[in-house]
Formats: structure tokens, sequence, C-alpha cells
């Protein structure tokens, strides 16, 4: 029986930091069970071996799918002050529309198409010439994702994603976009999506960020 919420997953999990943040945000304390996708350690809560799951006291099923954990966050601990879901339809959509864009486009696009070449590439101490010409077939889509995102966010006054209130959208593109801003590629990334970049300064400031980027791409990246 465990007494505290568990979430059992990896500091360098986009969707592990989506979901930390979240609980960051709505002031319920977690600890962090290490494990690595398709590892034994997640296999016994999440038979698709995929990160995160997530562990609630009195509740016997283990979490799995992000999806089903916002809607417990949402309905358990969400409030006046900490509602991460928006309670009117046209917010529900718009935030609704940057969570399907970040799980489809910006991992094939930017993350599997950009990210994870270049870091496997790097293990395998391949030139920077090799990974410059491997990303040169996969970074003409990852600029256009971003760009059509920026346009995206060119309807919102911001500072978040969909206005003036910290919302899944935020939590979603964030952990992304910190890994794919630590990449040598930042300059061409910050040229397409000018406003998405302003956000992300800004976003980086806030706790919830700061208290889950140990551990992230990102961090292990500065710190090479
Ligand atoms: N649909 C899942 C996606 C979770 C996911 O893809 N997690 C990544 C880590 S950030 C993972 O486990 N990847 C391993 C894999 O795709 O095989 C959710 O929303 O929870």
């Amino acid at each position: 029986m465990i007494s505290k919420v568990q979430v059992v997953g990896a500091s360098m999990s986009t969707f592990t930091r989506t979901i930390r943040m979240a609980l960051e945000y709505v002031k319920v304390p977690y600890e962090q069970i290490s494990a690595f996708p398709h590892s034994e350690e997640i296999k016994q809560y999440n038979a698709f071996g995929k990160l995160p799951a997530l562990l609630i006291p009195g509740r016997p099923k283990p979490m799995v799918e992000t999806l089903v954990m916002r809607t417990f966050i949402d309905a358990t601990y969400g409030n006046d002050k900490t509602r991460l879901t928006p309670l009117d339809l046209e917010s529900q959509l718009n935030v609704n529309f940057w969570i399907s864009s970040v799980s489809d486009h910006v991992f094939k696009n930017l993350i599997f198409g950009v990210a994870k070449p270049r870091e496997m590439m790097e293990k395998r101490n391949e030139s920077e010439e090799a990974i410059q010409e491997r990303l040169s077939k996969s970074m003409p889509l990852a600029l256009r994702t971003l760009a059509h995102l920026n346009d995206e966010y060119m309807n919102s006054e911001g500072p978040y994603l969909c206005g003036d209130q910290i919302t899944w959208a935020d939590l979603y593109l964030y952990p992304c976009m910190a890994d794919m801003f630590s990449l040598p590629e930042t300059q061409q990334f910050k040229q397409v999506a000018p406003k998405i970049w302003i956000w992300y300064q800004h976003f980086e400031q806030l706790d919830l960020a700061k208290n889950t980027y140990s551990g992230s791409v990102a961090q292990q990246r500065a710190s090479l």
C-alpha cells in the first residue's frame, strides 16, 4: 500500500515531465520512481512499456496514458485556482488542439525527426558533418511544423499557449520544446517560431519548469 502519489517514469521523458509539472501545479506531493521505457519496472504497470504510470494511494489499478491521468488530475485535484482544463468549450477545443498536435506532429517531426537521430548519432560518435547530412532530410518538415505552431500561437494573447492561464497545452509542449531548444539547431527553431520562443523563455522561469529540469535531455545537454 503506498501512502503518496507515485509517478513511475524517467526524468528525461517528456510525458513524465508533463505529469510531474501538473502535480506540481495542483500542489500534490509525489515521489518519482525511476523507470525506463520497456523496462521490467514499467511493464509491471503498463504492458505497452510506455512512460509514465501514475499510482494513486487507495486506487488498486495503476493509471497509464497521460489522457487518463489528465482526466483524473483535473477531476480530483483541479480547483478554481489550479484548473488546467478551462471551463468554456472554445478554450477546451484549443487546449485539445495543442495536446493532439504535440502528441502527433511534434513527436513525429521534431523529437523523432531531429532530436532522437541526433542523440543516437552523437552516442555513436558520428561526425557533425554526418549528423548534419542526416538531419538535412528531416529539418524542413521539423521547421514547417514549428512554423505552423507559431502561426497558431499568434491567435493567443499569451503569455501561455491558450491565453493568460496555464493549461495542459503548455504542460505538453514545454518538455518537448525544452529538449528541442537545447539542440545545436536551436537558432533555426527560434527563427521560424519566434513567438513560441518568447512563450518558452517565459515558461522556463516558472517553478514547475525549474523543479522538473534535472535529468531532462535539456539539462543533460547543458552539462556536457
Ligand atoms: N500515449 C502515451 C505516450 C507515452 C510515451 O510515448 N512515452 C514515451 C516516453 S516520453 C515512451 O515511453 N516511449 C517509448 C516508446 O515509444 O516505445 C501517453 O500519453 O501516455
